[in-house]
């Protein structure tokens, strides 16, 4: 037997985790893992990958690529009889997928800052064709709301470190006083670390930093990362039982399963 994975750009840390989580949720139900990455998002590419891995005959696909509602069922109609999972969709959307949930994810983060006396709070976001990067924004802004806060400033990076750094480097040049930097990821986070550093603001003395992902390096981030944690083992394991269990029993009711997240609390807020 043999499973697609169709992934985002592979040298950004969380898809990367994800596909070895696969791989070896796949090795011990003796499956085999082909896979297909696309560097740049885009629908016509991610068709193109389903092509060719249908064409190899794979049993089942996992597509870990930040699709819309139509583009995502225009993929699943494109699969006809095999199987397929989606884990960068709406947790709304009618089909089977596998997400974490941003609600309780940006509520955490956002409540932590607060219980340390948090005011000015500003928002790196990740791009906003993502989205689980909207999902994101909108769950930090509402909890925020439920605070009675806006953010002080709100900024957009791609989800590298450099992205990071450089709308660090912009929201400090905005000169609006903030004590705490909600950051969508962890590798934005560090470029954000860089950039306090080189700024000389403090951390966490004079700024908090939350990321989000809890990727393997974010505990030796420099002070080691508070995050959210997405549990990427969990999700790859389940995607590989889910669609394992698809492809046994045939087509079942769509199922949109919802992972749970928590906060990792290290050194970078206070
Ligand atoms: C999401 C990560 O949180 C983010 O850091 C980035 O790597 C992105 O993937 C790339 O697509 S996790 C995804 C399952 C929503």
């Amino acid at each position: 037997h043999t499973l697609g994975l169709i992934t985002s750009n592979l040298s950004l840390h969380a898809p990367s985790q994800i596909a070895a989580a696969v791989k070896s949720q796949a090795s011990k139900l003796h499956f085999n893992v082909v896979m297909s990455m696309i560097e740049q998002p885009d629908l016509d590419a991610c068709k193109s990958a389903v092509n060719s891995l249908l064409s190899q005959r794979v049993d089942g696909l996992i597509v870990n690529i930040p699709l819309e509602d139509e583009q995502a069922r225009a993929i699943r109609d494109m699969c006809g009889n095999v199987a397929v999972l989606f884990v960068d969709v709406s947790p709304e959307l009618e089909t089977h997928s596998i997400t974490f949930d941003a609600t309780a994810g940006t509520q955490l983060a956002v409540d932590h800052l607060i219980a340390k006396g948090h005011q000015q709070i500003a928002l790196i976001n990740g791009p906003q064709s993502s989205v689980s990067a909207r999902l994101r924004l909108e769950g930090w802004q509402r909890a925020l709301a439920k605070h009675r806060l806006n953010a002080v400033a709100q900024l957009q990076g791609d989800w590298s470190s450099l992205s990071g750094y450089l709308q660090t480097l912009a929201l400090i040049s905005l000169n609006r006083p903030f004590t705490a930097l909600l950051v969508a990821n962890d590798q934005m986070a560090l470029g954000a670390l860089r950039a306090l550093n080189e700024s000389g603001l403090s951390v966490p003395g004079q700024v908090s930093v939350i990321g989000y992902d809890d990727t393997e390096d974010s505990a030796c981030f420099i002070p080691p990362l508070t995050t959210i944690k997405q549990d990427f083992k969990a999700l790859g394991s389940a995607c590989v039982d889910q669609l394992t269990a698809l492809i046994h029993n045939g087509d079942l009711p769509a199922n949109a399963t919802i992972l749970p997240v928590s906060l990792v609390e290290r050194k970078t807020t206070a």
